[in-house]
């Protein structure tokens, strides 16, 4: 669809930058914090880049108001952060830890004090140690009550200055790591248990929703999917099908049941042929049907290509940790579809091909099949960047990417897609999960690699750029 014009971005439009508590905060075992389960995890030998872990982070905990400070500089109209549950609860469950609740109420109150408005995510993958030695964490109903305990907390305490919310942040990706690659805690790789553990995640998300609506009645939640749209390798009905086999394993499976409460039908068959299916309890499928989000939050990074795979053939592989570039191998399920590049598209350093037009086909594919509103959650370019002469760091290469991508949010906007805004990933640099330091994100550069640094906030080429088109309201030439 080519559109002869393009309407401007909304006045409402919220131009935003995104973090996670276990990537910035640093202040692990601060105030009465508990350990996480990323805090354990990180201290086990050859699981993350270097060693390198949250510890300290880019000690965001200490130096809040300094990066809020940044984010007012820069004109940020809307700023997505995500609350450490073990910070509000130590041991997952309890009497609430008043330290942990007023940390993030004096984030909120700077951002409020701002005109910045606060997206805060309930869950960004840091679960107590605590529930998870208990009871498995998400393998366990248990959770259901504990987490929905957790939500509460916050909605009760936050209800008035907070109306963006996001329930779970990437289940799909964070539960593919952790229970199909063994690349997250509790490091498993067993697809009835990945399954399982889901489909608690998904009812805990719905008994969240539902709590929500009696005591944030005027506040909008949803959760935030990792969506990489499917593309079909070729024209050949085989690729065709193993596209189709790719979207509803890999994508509708999540957004069905948290906004249709329902899962997907040749992906439930072929997992029941498989005795791999869910245990699904009488009261489950209602509940997901009660607890259906307001919003849908897209964290938008590439597309991913698929062709057939035939039984027997190639099984799921890790992703590229190191920046080595054309070092990610195919991953798939045998007899269902594997991965293959995209010969239409430049990749970066850690191979994910780099698509905007795969934005605005995400965009609308959502938009259409759900009929609700959407919000990018995520959205950006990691790199290794330098500090050059005179503290410049010209990530030319981030400008031209998120400029594509916002440009792609206009078009989408044009064909009908309701967006609320776009929450950039990410605002300063912080730690990626299994990447460390090195993959920068932020458009403030801070100066630590994994063996530590000054953590100095460097404003980068990005940040003069972004605050410019916040200020026009538009993307200049
Ligand atoms: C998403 C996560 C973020 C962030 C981002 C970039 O999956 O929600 O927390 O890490 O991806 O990923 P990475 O750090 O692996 O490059």
């Amino acid at each position: 669809m080519h559109h002869a014009q393009l309407k401007p971005f909304p006045q409402a439009f919220l131009w935003g930058a995104a973090s996670a508590a276990y990537q910035v905060e640093g202040a692990w075992n601060v105030d009465g914090k508990g350990p996480s389960v990323w805090d354990t995890f990180t201290k086990i030998p050859g699981t993350t880049f270097e060693g390198s872990n949250g510890d300290v982070a880019v000690d965001h905990y200490h130096r809040m108001e300094e990066d809020v400070a940044l984010m007012a500089e820069m004109g940020l109209k809307a700023y997505r952060f995500s609350v450490s549950w073990p910070r509000i609860f130590p041991s997952g469950r309890g009497t609430p830890n008043e330290a942990g609740l007023a940390f993030y109420e004096r984030l909120i109150d700077a951002l409020l004090a701002r005109g910045i408005e606060p997206v805060l995510t309930l869950y960004h993958w840091d679960m107590p140690q605590a529930l998870q030695d208990e009871y498995g964490g998400w393998e366990s109903r248990r959770i259901i009550d504990d987490f929905e305990h957790y939500c509460v907390t916050l909605y009760q305490r936050f209800a008035g200055k907070v109306k963006y919310w996001v329930s779970l942040n990437e289940q799909n990706y964070n539960l593919t790591n952790a229970y199909q690659l063994g690349t997250h805690p509790p490091a498993v790789q067993d697809r009835k248990r990945f399954f399982a553990a889901n489909h608690i995640a998904f009812l805990a998300n719905a008994r969240a929703i539902k709590a929500f609506r009696q005591h944030v009645p005027h506040g909008l939640i949803g959760p935030s999917f990792a969506y990489s749209p499917a593309y079909p390798a070729s024209s050949a009905p085989s690729d065709m099908l193993a596209f189709e086999n790719a979207e509803e394993l890999t994508n509708y499976w999540w957004l069905d049941a948290y906004c249709l409460g329902r899962y997907p039908l040749a992906a439930l068959n072929w997992l029941r042929e498989q005795g791999e299916a869910p245990e699904i309890l009488p009261g489950d499928m209602a509940l997901l049907a009660e607890g259906k989000p307001d919003y849908i939050g897209v964290n938008y990074y590439y597309t991913l290509t698929f062709t057939d795979n035939p039984l027997g053939g190639q099984g799921l592989a890790r992703i590229n940790t190191t920046g080595k570039k054309g070092t990610t191998p195919s991953s798939g399920i045998p007899g269902l579809y594997k991965t293959v590049p995209n010969p239409h598209l430049e990749t970066s350093n850690w191979d994910w091909a780099i698509d905007s037009t795969g934005m605005r086909i995400a965009l609308r594919r959502l938009a259409s099949r759900y009929a609700l509103p959407l919000m990018i959650t995520e959205n950006g370019l990691g790199e290794f960047d330098q500090l050059g002469e005179g503290d410049q760091v010209h990530d030319d290469y981030r400008i031209a990417y998120l400029k594509s991508h916002l440009h792609a949010c206009q078009q989408a906007m044009q064909d009908g897609v309701e967006l609320l805004g776009y929450c950039a990933w990410s605002f300063t640099d912080i730690l990626s999960w299994l990447n460390g330091y090195q993959k920068r994100y932020g458009f403030v550069y801070v100066d630590r690699d994994e063996q530590g640094g000054s953590l100095r906030r460097i404003r980068k080429e990005s940040f003069f750029w972004y605050q410019q088109v916040i200020k026009a309201g538009h993307l200049l030439d």
